[in-house]
C-alpha cells in the first residue's frame, strides 16, 4: 500500500480522536481524504508531529493519533524517549515508513537500515504493532483498543498521491483545532 491507502484505511476507523499529521504530502493526503476540525495538519516543521501530539495527549483525555513519517521521527528520535517517560495512555504514534523523504523527492532515509520498531522497543515502548503494508493485515481497531502509548510501525510503498495543497491558513488550522479541543 502507498501512504494514502494506509491513511485512508486508518481514518475510516477514526471517530472523535484528535489527529496530528506530519508535514507535506501526508497532511495533504489526509485533508484530501477527509477534512475535520479534529485534524491538525503540520504545515511548517518536520519532526514535530510527535512532540505536538504528546503535548496534546497530556492536556486532554481524548485519544490522540499521530501520523508521522520515518524521516521525521528520525529527525526527532528524542521524542520517543519523552513519550515513553511521560507515558500517555491516550497516545498512538503511527510511523508511515516509506524509507524516504517522500514529500521532498523521495531521497532515501536511514529507515531502510534501522528498524524503527526496534528503536521504539529499545526505548521501552510496551505496546508495539508492525504492519508491512498489506491492507488485509492492517487491523487498526485493535490498535485503537490498546492502552497507550502505542507505537505503530507501518511499511508503505514510496509515492505521493496527486492531491492539492491544503487551502487553509496555518492559523486557521490551529484555531479550529484549539476550538475542537475546548469542546
Ligand atoms: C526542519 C525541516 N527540515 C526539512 C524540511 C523539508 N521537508 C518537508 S517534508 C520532508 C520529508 C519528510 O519525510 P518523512 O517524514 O519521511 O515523510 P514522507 O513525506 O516520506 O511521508 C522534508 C525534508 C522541513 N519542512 N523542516
Ligand atoms: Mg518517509
Amino acid at each position: 500500500m502507498e501512504r494514502i491507502d494506509t491513511i485512508r484505511k486508518i481514518s475510516e476507523e477514526l471517530t472523535n480522536e484528535l489527529v496530528v499529521c506530519n508535514i507535506g504530502f501526508p497532511s495533504r493526503e489526509l485533508h484530501h481524504l477527509k477534512d475535520s476540525s479534529t485534524h491538525f495538519y503540520m504545515l511548517g516543521s518536520m519532526g514535530l508531529a510527535s512532540s505536538i501530539g504528546l503535548g496534546i495527549a497530556m492536556s486532554t483525555s481524548r485519544k490522540v493519533v499521530i501520523f508521522d513519517g520515518d524521516g521525521s521521527i528520525l529527525m526527532n528520535l528524542g521524542s520517543l524517549v519523552t513519550i515513553f517517560n511521560q507515558n500517555p495512555d491516550n497516545l498512538i504514534l503511527i510511523v508511515l515508513d516509506n524509507e524516504c523523504y517522500g514529500s521532498t523527492g523521495s531521497q532515501c532515509s536511514y529507515a531502510s537500515t534501522v528498524n524503527l520498531g526496534n528503536v521504539a522497543k529499545a526505548v521501552g515502548f510496551k505496546n508495539n504493532f508492525f504492519f508491512d503494508g498489506y491492507e488485509k493485515e492492517l487491523k487498526f481497531k485493535e490498535v485503537l483498543n490498546t492502552c497507550g502509548p502505542v507505537f505503530v510501525h507501518i511499511k508503505v510503498k514510496p509515492g505521493n498521491a496527486n492531491v492539492p495543497v491544503i487551502p487553509l491558513e496555518a492559523l486557521d488550522i490551529r484555531d479550529r483545532f484549539m476550538d475542537e479541543i475546548k469542546k
